[in-house]
């Protein structure tokens, strides 16, 4: 058998795994649980009976976790986070429980195809990219290696908008991710808590004047209700729980209204209140700014602060043990005001003094800071935070009274660093700065690539760093093989599996067995076969969303993340248009089959994001009509890109496009899922591209472009995209192209400004990075020229990226950070 069987790995004895129960236990599921018979089931109906059936098994895993967290009095780590991007959790289950086969049996025996229900299961999009969807590996890893760990977030009724294309342009749907229900979840009616928001502070004082405590009135409540969802381990060894809060009211109906006749004034403030969690920011790297998202990111901190004080003290009953028994991780600064919400709880609830609440506070948290973008460091107006959270405005004030003493304490400060320390931006508009209370209240402040923690300390937290040194760290990024390889890349891993043993399941560090097959060309002609098969099915996908049929022996050359500037998908659009115009003047050249796929989502108030979805849009419809290429280049931008896309584009490629402007990619993820299904990078050395690059080593992978220092030279020098443009002569004539209206008759302006931009600011630096694109491109053709040697490289590539496992990562920020006894 070429899965691992059943027998392999630890499954309850009291579950019979075996095809023919598993199919009558399906059979039961449906009819019991579903409520529906065999004949006139839909294949919704028969995924949900599935899920049920592998959810049994997950559920006695997930009490025995518990239990063992519990009666161990073990650590836990709590992840806070606004997002996380699960994708779909049917084949992830079956296949840590080592399921998938007999399960696809199962359903066979009931002539149910297993593919045909797997793509009915929702993905849930709670999230937007890279940071969401790091959230997700993480809960994976944290299971796999055995670490108790709660997510805690938001259950957003909507998720990630749905994206269409309508004549080219980006449309935005709503996502309904909860119509058919969702069978993962458990609502968890008794862990509902109180949320308050606005109203006064009222000061209480003892008889002798003495001032004893801060009392907030909230003029507002709000219900979170818990739902849970278990978070499966690799061979099912832990299952630990994401829960994700949902508002309510805290009186679902106004008795008083509704009996005077005011039926729907009586409804009001029920709809009010669940509007809190109905719908995720569709912003990546940007500030949402309103008042909302302030809301939102208070609502799930408050409700997960009062859900880990209340475990805690029904385990320990004293809160001076917080921090041995439970470190809280801010992903990002969304969740940061839960700093602020501890010292409350310590202080106004439990009556600790301020110092002891502060010392044990700085103990349990930790930060992960995600970018350096200034217009995605999170800063709040002081009248929103006070007006909202009058009893936080006081703490945060305090606390920032205790940091700035300490810093003028140290005498190296000037005023201006002074000013950049403080937690209160004061020029203008005074401004709460969440970067600088999470860097104050956490022991840990990590970035997520070796580059990017390198400019943290250079740059937005120098002086913080300077103040509070070592509590800066570096947690370079990594994704779960479970998902980015077993499951998404079946016909590889079996092929891995039969090359070097089942080691590398365990230990993606065993995946290097796999270097010295690069040399061997029936290994190496084995391995382009599994390309080819996934190259087919994603160009059966194409065939069928976009009615465009495609070469599977191309190049198939990707770039898919979120349309943002910094990313440079522009950058990637105009050589594109570049070698259009060559392969048009050039015909007698040996040019080599290439398709160009682009997707990703563009938040939907960016308009140059929008824009250059536009103008791909526009390229691929005349590139991929115009008889005179002769199919050599093709352009592809595909609709809705999600996690389940992902899935499938990700084992397709042949050439992965990490192309930032270096210095402001924080490390990307992406880059890692296309190494280790053997793709090869073309790069900048921008993020964790800089740590491929060293594991793959610099022969199988192509780096192009500025460094993250010259960026920062080119600026300050002063430069002048206008001269760089007009010494390259295919660049202008690209741009000539798109500003033009080559590629927008109807509109022959549309790229005007866009075009104009680059010439005269080119903030991302496209201009500069060009010829050295265009060269790497033109390297990439040379490779591809020579197949085995191609082959070799690929295979490189996935032999020498293990170390980029979420696994990994979670080990060092357990081995670093939380401390809860790996
Ligand atoms: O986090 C990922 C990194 O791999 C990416 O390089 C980084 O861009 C991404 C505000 C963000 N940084 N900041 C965000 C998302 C949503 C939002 O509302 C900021 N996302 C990243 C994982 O480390």
């Amino acid at each position: 058998m070429d899965q691992a069987t059943s027998s392999e790995l630890p499954i309850f004895a009291e579950h019979d795994n075996d095809p023919r129960a598993l199919a009558e236990e399906i059979l039961k599921s449906l009819t019991y649980r579903v409520g529906k018979d065999a004949s006139v089931a839909t294949p919704y109906d028969w995924l949900a009976a599935s899920i049920k059936v592998v959810r049994d098994r997950i559920i006695e895993r997930w009490i025995a976790s518990t239990k063992e967290a519990y009666t161990q009095q073990r650590k836990r780590v709590y992840y806070l986070s606004m997002e996380f991007l699960i994708g779909r959790l049917m084949r992830d289950a079956f296949s840590n429980l080592g399921l998938m086969e007999n399960m696809r049996e199962a359903l066979k025996i009931l002539d149910v195809e297993i593919d045909v229900i797997a793509g009915l299961e929702p993905d849930a999009a709670l999230g937007n990219g890279g940071l969401g969807r790091l959230a997700a590996c993480f809960m994976e890893s944290m299971a796999s290696v055995d670490l108790p760990a709660h997510g805690y977030g938001i259950r957003y009724v909507h998720g990630l908008f749905r994206q269409e294309i309508q004549d080219g342009w980006q449309v935005e749907l709503p996502e309904t991710w909860l119509d058919h229900g969702n069978p993962w979840e458990f609502e968890r009616r008794e862990r509902s808590v109180e949320i308050g928001f606005g109203g006064t502070v009222e000061s209480i004082t003892s008889k002798d004047g003495r001032l004893e405590r801060h009392v907030w009135r909230p003029q507002e409540r709000v219900l979170a209700v818990a739902y849970d969802t278990p978070v499966v381990g690799w061979r099912g060894k832990r299952v630990n729980t994401l829960r994700l809060w949902s508002a309510m009211a805290v009186d679902p109906i106004l008795l008083a209204a509704f009996n005077a006749g005011d039926h729907i004034g009586a409804l009001r403030e029920a709809n009010q209140a669940a509007s809190l969690t109905r719908v995720l920011y569709p912003a990546d790297s940007h500030q949402a700014g309103q008042e909302l998202r302030l809301r939102q990111e208070y609502f799930f901190t408050a409700a997960s602060l009062q859900d880990i004080v209340q475990r805690h003290l029904s385990q320990y009953g004293d809160l001076m043990t917080l921090p041995d028994k439970a470190a809280i991780h801010l992903n990002d600064t969304h969740p940061a005001v839960a700093i602020a919400e501890l010292m409350r709880l310590l202080m106004d609830v439990y009556g600790i003094d301020f110092d002891t609440a502060w010392g044990l506070t700085k103990r349990t948290f930790a930060y992960t800071n995600h970018t350096l973008l200034p217009e995605a460091l999170e800063s709040w107006p002081v009248p929103v935070f006070e007006r909202l959270l009058p009893r936080h405005m006081q703490i945060v004030y305090a606390i920032n009274a205790q940091v700035l003493l300490e810093a003028r304490s140290r005498q190296i400060f000037d005023d201006e660093q002074i000013r950049r320390i403080s937690l209160i931006h004061e020029d203008g508009d005074r401004r709460v700065r969440m970067g600088n209370l999470a860097f104050a209240g956490s022991h840990s402040i990590n970035g997520v690539s070796g580059l990017h923690t390198d400019l943290m300390k250079q740059t937005v937290f120098s002086d913080l760093n300077r103040l509070y040194p070592g509590r800066i760290n570096n947690k370079t990024n990594g994704i779960t093989p479970r998902r980015w390889l077993m499951q998404c890349n079946p016909g590889l891993t079996a092929l891995a599996r039969e090359a070097i043993g089942d080691r590398f399941l365990d230990d993606t560090d065993a995946l290097k067995e796999l270097n010295r097959f690069a040399s061997d060309p029936a290994f190496r002609d084995r391995f382009a076969a599994v390309k080819r098969a996934n190259k087919e099915r994603l160009a059966e996908l194409v065939d069928e969303r976009l009615s465009l049929r495609i070469d599977p022996s191309a190049l198939f050359d990707v770039q898919i993340k979120r349309i943002h500037e910094y990313k440079r998908q522009l950058l990637n659009i105009i050589e594109a248009v570049a070698l259009y115009d060559q392969i048009r003047s050039h015909p007698e050249k040996d040019w080599l089959p290439r398709v160009k796929f682009l997707a990703g989502k563009a938040a939907p108030s960016y308009h140059n994001a929008k824009l250059i979805i536009k103008l791909a849009n526009d390229v691929a419809r005349v590139i991929n009509r115009d008889p005179s290429v002769r199919g050599l280049l093709k352009l592809v931008f595909i609709p809705n890109y999600s996690v389940s896309v992902a899935e499938i584009m990700v084992p397709a490629a042949d050439l992965s496009e990490q192309i930032s402007t270096a210095g402001m990619e924080a490390s990307g993820t992406g880059n890692m899922k296309f190494a280790l299904n053997g793709a090869i990078t073309i790069g900048t050395l921008d993020g964790a591209n800089v740590e491929i690059s060293e594991c793959v080593g610099e022969d199988n992978i192509v780096i192009f472009g500025l460094k993250a220092h010259e960026v920062e030279e080119t600026r300050r020098k002063g430069y002048e995209p206008r001269a760089i443009i007009e010494s390259s002569p295919e660049l202008g004539q690209a741009l000539h192209a798109i500003s033009s209206g080559v590629f927008s008759p109807d509109d022959p302006h549309r790229y005007k400004a866009l075009v104009d931009g680059l010439y005269e600011t080119d903030w991302f630096m496209v201009a500069a990075d060009f010829d050295s694109f265009a060269d790497a491109q033109r390297r990439v053709d040379d490779i591809w020229r020579n197949a085995p040697d191609w082959h070799a490289k690929a295979i490189r590539n996935t032999a020498n990226v293990g170390w980029f496992s979420s696994d990994r990562t979670i080990r060092e920020y357990d081995r670093d950070i939380w401390h809860a006894g790996l």
